[in-house]
C-alpha cells in the first residue's frame, strides 16, 4: 500500500486517478464472439461453453428440474438470509415508487409524466470464484417492481455444466425461470442479438469481468441500453479519531478482496488511527482465504493522513469513491458536503458489506469516478418515463401566441400554422 503524509493539494489530481492495467486488446475477440452468435445462436453458446468453461451443455436454457432442485442444495440458514435481505431490497425500491402529480403549466394546460417499464430486461450474473447471488436480488427485486414483462438471466456454468444452486434458489424467489448457461461476452451477444433459446432484451445490467464490460459497451452499437460502464469496485473511508481501526481495516479488506483490480483509500486526521488501520489490515488480511487477491488490491490502494474532515471531503468529492465511509463522530454535519459518491455509509455500524447484501439500498453503484455523473441502479433503472399533455382549446389559446412568436422566429411556418389553424 502507498502512504501520504499531508499530500499538497496539487498532488491530489494524481492520486485520485484509478491504477491502469495492462488490458489485452480485446475487441477483435469481442467482435468474433458477436458475429458467431449472430451466425450460429446456441451452437455457438454450446461451443463457448466447452471452449471458455470447459463445460458441456447440451442444453442453454436451465430445466425446471434444475431449479427447483436448487432448494435441496443450500441450507436453511441461506434460503432464510436470502429471504430476508430480499425483504429490505424489496421495501427501500418500492419506497422509490413516486405518485404521478399532473401539474397545469398554464391554466388547461396539463403536463404530467408516467412510468413505464422497460418490456425486456437481462441480468448478467458472473460465476467464477464468487458466485454474486445477491446481485441477482438487486437487479430482479426492482426489475419486478418495475413491472418489466420479461426478465432474463445468464450466468455461466461450472464444469459439470451446472449453475450455483444459490443462483438459481435466489432467481426462483425473484420470480426468474428464464436462466441461460452461458457467461461472458457471448452471453452479452446472445442477450442482445437473440438466439433459438434466449431472447433479445432492451437493457442489460450486471457485473462481469473485462470481457463482459467491453461487450457490455459493444451492445450499445445494436441500440441495447446497458446498466452503468463498469470498473473495479472500490472504498473510500474517512476516519476521525473516535474511529475504530479495526472496523475500518475489515471495510477495507471487504472491498479488497474482490479482486485485485480492486482500489481502497483510507483518509483520516488522526496518527494513531492512521497507523493503528494500516496495522490492522496486515493483521486481518493474513486470516483471509482470499488474501492473495486482496494483498495485490492494497499495493495500489493509498492511505492518507490529512488535516482536516472538510479536506479529506473534498478528496473525496475529486476521487468519487463508488462507496464512501464515513467512520465520523459527527458524521451528519459533514452529509452536505458530499458531491460525488456512489452508496454512503455512515458511522462506526455501517460497514458496506450491509449494503452489498442486506440493509436494501442495491450495490450496483458507478466506479472509476463515474459517480460524478451516475447513479447507482435503482427502480428508475428499469423504467422509462413519458411525458403526457392534453391542452384544451382554451388552454391552447393561452400559450398559442408564445408558440407562434417561437416558431416563426425560428423560420418553422408549419409550426406556427399548427396552432393559427386550431385558433382562428
Ligand atoms: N461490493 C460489491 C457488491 C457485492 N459484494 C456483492 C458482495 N457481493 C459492489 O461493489
Ligand atoms: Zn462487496
Amino acid at each position: 500500500m502507498k502512504t501520504y503524509r499531508f499530500p499538497a493539494k496539487k498532488t491530489w489530481p494524481e492520486l485520485v486517478k484509478r491504477p491502469v492495467f495492462e488490458r489485452k486488446e480485446i475487441s477483435g475477440l469481442i467482435t468474433e464472439i458477436f458475429e458467431a452468435v449472430e451466425k450460429d445462436g446456441d451452437n455457438a453458446l454450446i461451443n463457448f461453453n466447452k471452449k471458455f468453461d470447459k463445460a458441456i451443455t447440451p442444453h442453454i436454457a436451465v430445466s425446471e428440474a434444475e431449479i427447483n432442485n436448487s432448494e435441496n442444495e443450500i441450507s436453511d440458514d441461506l434460503k432464510r438470509a436470502i429471504r430476508q435481505a430480499k425483504e429490505n431490497i424489496l421495501k427501500f425500491h418500492a419506497s422509490q415508487i413516486t405518485k404521478t402529480e399532473k401539474i397545469e403549466t398554464a391554466k388547461e394546460v396539463i403536463c404530467w409524466r408516467e412510468n413505464r417499464a422497460i418490456e425486456k430486461v437481462g441480468i448478467y450474473i458472473p460465476g467464477g470464484t464468487a458466485p454474486l447471488f445477491s446481485t441477482v436480488l438487486m437487479l430482479a427485486v426492482p426489475a419486478n417492481l418495475a413491472g418489466c414483462k420479461e426478465i432474463i438471466l445468464c450466468t455461466p456454468p461450472d464444469r459439470n455444466g451446472n449453475i450455483n444452486p444459490a443462483i438459481l434458489f435466489t432467481a426462483k424467489l425473484c420470480g426468474i425461470t428464464k436462466i441461460f448457461k452461458t457467461g461472458g461476452a457471448q452471453a452479452i451477444a446472445a442477450m442482445t442479438l437473440g438466439t433459438t433459446s434466449i431472447p433479445k432484451v432492451y437493457k442489460i445490467f450486471g457485473p462481469g469481468n473485462q470481457f463482459v464490460v467491453a461487450a457490455k459497451e459493444y451492445a450499445q452499437r445494436y441500440g441495447v441500453a446497458i446498466d452503468m460502464p463498469a470498473g473495479p469496485s472500490e472504498v473510500l473511508v474517512i476516519a476521525d479519531r473516535q474511529a475504530i481501526p479495526d472496523f475500518c481495516a475489515a471495510d477495507l479488506l471487504s472491498q479488497a478482496e474482490h479482486g485485485s483490480d480492486s482500489q481502497v483509500v483510507f483518509i483520516t486526521t488522526d496518527l494513531k488511527i492512521f497507523t493503528e488501520t494500516i496495522e490492522a489490515v496486515e493483521k486481518q488480511l493474513g486470516n483471509l482465504p482470499r488474501n492473495e487477491m486482496a494483498r495485490q488490491a492494497l499495493d495500489h490502494s493509498i492511505f492518507i493522513l490529512i488535516d482536516s474532515i472538510e479536506e479529506a471531503l473534498e478528496f473525496s468529492n475529486l476521487y468519487a469513491p463508488e462507496h464512501l465511509i464515513l467512520a465520523l463522530e459527527d458524521f451528519e454535519k459533514f452529509i452536505p458536503m458530499i458531491d460525488n459518491a456512489g452508496s454512503v455509509f455512515l458511522g462506526n455500524y455501517s460497514c458496506e458489506s450491509a449494503g452489498d447484501y442486506a440493509s436494501g439500498t442495491n450495490h450496483t453503484l458507478p466506479t472509476n469516478a463515474y459517480a460524478r455523473n451516475y447513479s447507482g441502479v435503482s427502480l428508475d433503472s428499469f423504467v422509462k418515463k413519458i411525458t403526457f399533455q392534453h391542452l384544451s382549446k382554451e388552454g391552447l389559446e393561452n400559450i398559442g401566441k408564445t408558440i407562434e412568436i417561437m416558431a416563426e422566429a425560428e423560420g418553422l411556418i408549419a409550426h406556427k400554422n399548427a396552432v393559427s389553424i386550431r385558433l382562428k
